[in-house]
């Protein structure tokens, strides 16, 4: 990881191309929501939802709270997590809370799926690999663990509830009991999480819905079962009827520096186009000072760009990325729809090659087999080399079944379609060149200065690449049909390849940002 420049003043750009002295946000960008964090000694540790994909709960290190880098998913084997069709799209894995106790890394996650469950899982190396999952009995989403004086455990969720819990077992002990409905009388009061910092017992939550009334609200009692005494400010935070480029902040979790100094990461989108404003990233992870006043947290806005010295920021320009399938195992940023049996999915059957073998016949399908990572950046191009001699399967945006755009070779030809809810069409076929097609997806979000009431958030084009770079555009599209608004739920876009029928085998994946991007280091954007 790069480390802090010391004290950079904000006009200064160091070798590396970092902005001295401010950070930007998101600090994790693309579908990263309800992050929850941990620090120990230097080094911190965030953990995000990840819903119908597989691998699940992606883990990311940092030294500095900006420079966030993967460095494994916790869910990544079957027994830990089995998604089957039965689990709709933004179903699946909801908001771990990830905590460091006794040695140990604990991160307590829902399954919301027809027989899902609240589950433990354990590690001593954040990257893995993490525990066998522990049964609960936790009735809700949203559980938060901490540890009181005497060492036990009390597991609070959405409602706010609250009930005792071996963490060691997963059994609970005792009702749960009612701790708090709320600062604001907002709706839905979810995402807890308890400190014991200084005397008091602080229990932050979010209310409001995840939408544009999300916010963050606290309460402080003696007693990690209370009574609690809400803060007068509530809510803490809140981007609600504001007018700016960040919307619906909220599920927040704090954390102190070794400096002394606290930072809370919580969620966000940043919604494109007219109105209501569309986000097609999904919720993104942002970082925020904190102060303390009289006892109580206080939160400003939540900025794109905080000067912040001694915090390093996003690079100027980031390079392309390829991706040339030459490792043995995909890089945890690679996932997949349910699940990816590796006789489905394989590094090994064409070295150099990703092969994939189809499951599902389309991107409709529930069981499709799909390989992609987030979209990251409002504007970006995907690239892949495709050789579907013995399949047909392509290049896809996708937001979930019903939502999706892609560019498909197979049967001699190529395929521009799209998907939105029952709508479906070809848009525009070519006749398959010879051997392995290059097949591309630019994306370009919308410039503020184009605002008007109906603009789209952006436009995905999807065609052919010719070997000299020429764009051979087969469909252009208003993007806002693969946006949360419009597709519902609480995924945002990822984008991959997949297999439709037969074999498919994929030489290498371009992503690269097209804006100055996010905050993703160096060595985490070129990590194969
Ligand atoms: C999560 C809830 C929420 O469980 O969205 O924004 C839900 N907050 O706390 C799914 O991410």
């Amino acid at each position: 990881m790069s480390s802090a420049p010391a004290q950079l003043s904000p006009t200064v750009v160091d070798a590396n191309g970092w902005i001295g002295g401010m950070f930007h946000n998101p600090v994790i960008s693309g579908m990263h929501p309800d992050p929850s964090i941990c620090r120990v000694d230097d080094d911190y540790y965030l953990a995000c939802s990840s819903f119908e994909y597989f691998p699940g709960v992606p883990i990311f290190h940092s030294r500095d709270l900006v420079h966030w880098e993967q460095i494994g998913n916790a869910l990544d084997r079957p027994s830990q997590l089995h998604i089957t069709t039965d689990t709709p799209s933004s179903g699946g894995v909801y908001a771990p809370t990830l905590r460091h106790h006794d040695g140990r890394f604990w991160l307590i996650t829902t399954n919301v799926a027809p027989g899902g469950t609240t589950m433990l899982f354990t590690a001593t190396d954040p990257a893995g690999p993490w525990s066998e999952p522990i049964r609960t009995g936790i009735p809700g989403i949203d559980p938060d663990l901490a540890w009181d004086d005497q060492g036990r455990c009390w597991c609070t969720y959405a409602g706010i509830e609250q009930v005792r819990i071996d963490p060691d077992t997963g059994q609970t002990f005792g009702t749960p009991h009612r701790l708090w409905s709320g600062g604001t009388g907002a709706q839905a009061p979810e995402a807890p999480h308890l400190y014991r910092i200084g005397d008091y017992w602080y229990l932050l939550i979010a209310e409001g819905g995840t939408e544009r009334g999300h916010a963050v609200s606290i309460a402080r009692g003696p007693a990690p079962e209370g009574p609690f005494e809400p803060c007068p400010a509530n809510p803490i935070l809140t981007h609600r009827g504001v007018n700016h480029p960040i919307q619906n902040t909220g599920h927040a979790d704090l954390v102190q520096s070794p400096d002394g100094s606290w930072w809370m990461v919580l969620l966000g989108v940043r919604p494109g186009g007219g109105t209501p404003g569309w986000h097609v990233l999904g919720r993104e992870t942002f970082l925020t000072p904190v102060t303390w006043a009289d006892g109580w947290p206080m939160v400003g806005r939540v900025e794109p760009a905080l000067a912040s010295p001694p915090w390093p920021a996003l690079p100027l320009a980031a390079a392309p990325v390829r991706d040339d399938f030459d490792a043995d195992r995909l890089h945890p940023r690679w996932i997949s729809v349910r699940s990816r049996p590796d006789e489905l999915c394989s590094l090994g059957e064409r070295p150099g090659w990703l092969t994939l073998r189809a499951r599902g016949a389309s991107l409709d399908q529930p069981d499709v087999m799909f390989v992609g990572r987030r979209q990251q950046h409002l504007s970006c191009t995907a690239r892949t080399l495709l050789d579907a001699a013995q399949g047909r399967g392509g290049l896809a945006v996708r937001l979930d079944e019903s939502h999706h755009y892609e560019i498909e070779v197979g049967d001699g030809q190529v395929r521009a379609s799209a998907r939105a809810s029952s709508l479906q069409t070809t848009l525009g076929t070519r006749t398959t060149p010879d051997g392995p097609v290059r097949l591309r997806i630019d994306i370009i979000a919308s410039a503020p200065a184009q605002w008007h009431p109906r603009e789209e958030p952006d436009t995905v084009r999807l065609g052919i690449e010719g070997s000299d770079g020429t764009f051979d555009v087969l469909a252009e599209l208003d993007g806002r049909y693969l946006s949360t608004e419009v597709a519902g739920g609480f995924t945002g876009r990822v984008l991959g390849m997949y297999a439709a029928a037969g074999t498919v085998q994929f030489d290498w994946f371009d992503y690269e940002p097209t804006e100055p991007g996010p905050s993703i280091s160096p060595e985490a954007i070129l990590a194969p």
